[in-house]
């Protein structure tokens, strides 16, 4: 063969290889398309976690806060571990009473633990004794549940551990372990040993919708088992939905995969809903009703029916799915609280499942009254408006929406009632006479002509400009349309489309009072929004000690940047100090005239996070001599309270100061009736504001 022929023979070969792997991958995203559908239109999914475990129910040698995780967080040994599947008998475990359950909370789909850390298996496998055949129960949860399932229409999935305690041949052993060798185990050994009993949890019960991995979290898990794992599936499945947490780039309790080679259908929040909707990325938060997965007889700190709903409705806005767990009890009933939620919430969807089922995100960022969801209709789009606050002035405002309304009207009425709409600053209003229809969530459609689009209040930066003590102002973001124009004023009055008009960063002096307003052709559109900063805005703040690690915000720049923190402790903005007390001085790079100033700190007692002792200010025009300001006492005794951002302010006679000392003393222990008792306190800092 010359080489002429040679080439050209590649060339054709190269060709055909590139349009075969085209063609595979289209048909992979086909294939995932056609999969997800279902699961998309679903939303609302319940997650099961059910053992060995329920029989201790959390408790162990008179520790009550344990579950799925016992026989790590209790250390117990495996043989005494395996005790427990002469224990595991769920007389009362009925596959039909938990399908019917969930079906009349609006559920769509179940997943159930078919095999978790510890290692056992709900179902009869042949690759294993340390199953349900083992226990005097001797039947297969798997093949009821499924059984059920499909007479009852509701879809069904099984989450498996790759993390497995108990087969000899997993790796790495528990550190506390030190008696159980790892001697002669082989992890690959292992890997044929989960692909098996992966093989017979999707093959031997039917049609299995979902396979939701966990554990993949250990060193010994890698991305090329992964690979292995889910081409072995694939191969059995081109339709089971394979969750993110079969490979290994999940981020977190965040639960979403951060590389691009990640493998799964979809992310995996954990006990956490993600702060806005994630386009293009299909994703499930998965949360407990109380505190643990598994059964906890101790644990009592249910989340409302309220809460689970709004939770619901949050994800749905946001284009995300809800895996709702349940922990059943050892004789295989659900708890009380649990089907009482579940009760609650099926009677809000009988009512107001459309405004979550089959939907997508809504187009709105925020809105004050509540969420949206939004699905496409004949010549334009229903707005689901899911109001968690019934205005108390009969009217209910749509801020930022573009599109001309069509009609409204409350979902729970048959007759479709139109409800009036009316419009003031490019905002449309309807009017909701009476009562909310629903104490917890009432949802009114909207229809509107075309694709929902939206006009979101201008976002402004601003940062400080220490050469001349100024503070920029600067849009986040392009503004890329053109017909939408922006006013603003940055003395404090409401700007408006005879004033200035943004064009370039607005440069002003401290103390700023920045308001902007959104002109879209010359209707002014949506609210007024804008930012007041103190003089003391972008100053340097020193730190005699510095913040603990993991609640340390960006440091000192943090007190001065305009940002205060919330009741959520991890939100980034808050300083804190374990035991220690916050001692901060603050440079106004000049001695100036100040008379009023606030400090933010945080309550959050569950968290330890304690009220200060006491708040001492000082003041110094040179940094060496400090003369007292103010200084605050507060009960210690008196520590319980709901979590809430306070802010310590006062006012006192103009005094001239460079330096402001801040010390916000620290209570040192927890109090001895807290739960805590005699652990660390932590006080939390943010935003210190001097005018
Ligand atoms: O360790 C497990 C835990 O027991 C539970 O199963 C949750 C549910 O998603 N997943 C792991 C913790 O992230």
């Amino acid at each position: 063969m010359n080489l002429k022929t040679g080439i050209i023979i590649i060339i054709v070969l190269l060709l055909t290889c590139g349009k075969l792997f085209s063609q595979e991958a289209a048909n992979n995203t086909n294939n995932k398309e056609n999969r997800m559908e279902w699961w998309r239109e679903a939303r609302f999914g319940m997650f099961i976690h059910w053992g060995l475990y329920s029989v201790p129910a959390g408790e162990w040698k008179g520790e009550t806060g344990h579950a799925e995780w016992i026989r790590t967080t209790a250390k117990i040994p495996l043989e005494e571990y395996d005790q427990l599947v002469g224990q595991f008998n769920p007389v009362k475990f009925n596959a039909e009473e938990w399908v019917k359950t969930a079906k009349d909370a609006g559920v769509k789909y179940m997943v159930l633990t078919s095999k978790h850390h510890d290692g056992f298996c709900l179902f009869d496998s042949k690759y294993t004794d340390f199953d349900i055949m083992s226990t005097p129960f001797k039947r297969d949860i798997l093949k009821e549940l499924a059984d059920a399932c499909r007479k009852y229409d509701m879809k069904i999935g099984w989450y498996h551990s790759i993390m497995d305690w108990h087969n000899p041949d997993y790796l790495p052993r528990r550190d506390w372990e030190t008696t159980r060798s790892a001697e002669g185990a082989d992890f690959n050994r292992y890997f044929e040993y989960l692909k098996n009993q992966v093989k017979e949890i999707i093959t031997n019960y039917g049609d299995i919708s979902v396979l939701w991995f966990d554990g993949e979290w250990e060193s010994t898990w890698s991305h090329e088992y992964a690979s292995k794992l889910y081409r072995f599936i694939r191969d059995l499945d081109p339709n089971i939905i394979i969750n993110n947490r079969i490979d290994v780039y999940r981020d977190g309790m965040a639960g979403i995969s951060k590389n691009a080679e990640a493998l799964g259908d979809f992310g995996t929040p954990e006990q956490e809903i993600p702060e806005t909707g994630l386009p293009g990325t299909d994703w499930e938060s998965c949360m407990t009703m109380n505190d643990h997965w598994g059964y906890n007889k101790a644990d009592n700190n249910w989340k409302s029916s309220k809460d689970l709903i709004y939770n619901l409705v949050d994800i749905a806005s946001k284009g995300g799915n809800y895996l709702l767990n349940v922990g059943p009890t050892a004789e295989g009933i659900f708890p009380q609280p649990s089907i009482d939620r579940l009760k609650t919430i099926g009677k809000w969807m009988r009512m107001n499942g459309t405004s979550i089922y089959g939907t997508q995100a809504g187009p709105f960022k925020k809105q004050s009254w509540g969420k949206c969801t939004q699905k496409e209709i004949a010549g334009g789009t229903r707005l689901f408006l899911q109001v968690f606050d019934w205005p108390k002035t009969g009217k209910l405002t749509i801020a930022s929406l573009i599109n001309e309304p069509v009609k409204a009207f409350l979902l729970s009425d048959p007759k479709e009632t139109p409800l009036t709409l009316g419009k003031h600053n490019g905002n449309i209003d309807i009017s909701l006479t009476g009562s909310a229809p629903d104490s917890i969530c009432s949802v009114v459609v909207l229809d509107i002509k075309g694709k929902a689009e939206v006009l979101d209040s201008p976002e402004f930066v601003y940062k400080y400009i220490p050469a001349s003590d100024k503070v920029e102002f600067s849009l986040a973001s392009e503004n890329k349309n053109p017909k939408l124009v922006i006013y603003y004023s940055t003395d404090g009055s409401v700007p408006t489309d005879k004033m200035n008009a943004y064009t370039k960063p607005v440069l002003t002096k401290l103390p700023a009072d920045f308001k902007a307003v959104v002109y879209f052709g010359n209707r002014r559109f949506g609210e007024v929004t804008g930012i007041k900063l103190p003089v003391s805005f972008g100053k340097t703040v020193t730190l005699k000690k510095e913040p603990a690690e993991k609640y340390k915000a960006l440091g000192a720049q943090s007190l001065t940047d305009g940002v205060l923190g919330s009741v959520r402790i991890a939100d980034g903005n808050w300083l804190g100090f374990e035991g220690d007390d916050f001692d901060a001085t603050l440079d106004m790079g000049k001695k100036i005239g100040i008379h009023s100033l606030i400090l933010g700190y945080l309550v959050s007692t569950k968290s330890w996070i304690f009220e200060p002792t006491e708040i001492n200010i000082e003041y110094s025009t040179d940094g060496k001599e400090f003369k007292p300001l103010l200084n605050k006492k507060f009960n210690p005794a008196i520590w319980k309270s709901a979590d809430a951002v306070r802010r310590y302010s006062d006012v006192f006679p103009e005094v001239n100061a460079r330096y402001i000392r801040f010390v916000a003393k620290n209570r040192g222990l927890c109090p001895a009736d807290h739960p805590g008792k005699g652990g660390k306190a932590w006080v939390f800092v943010d935003e210190i504001e001097v005018e």
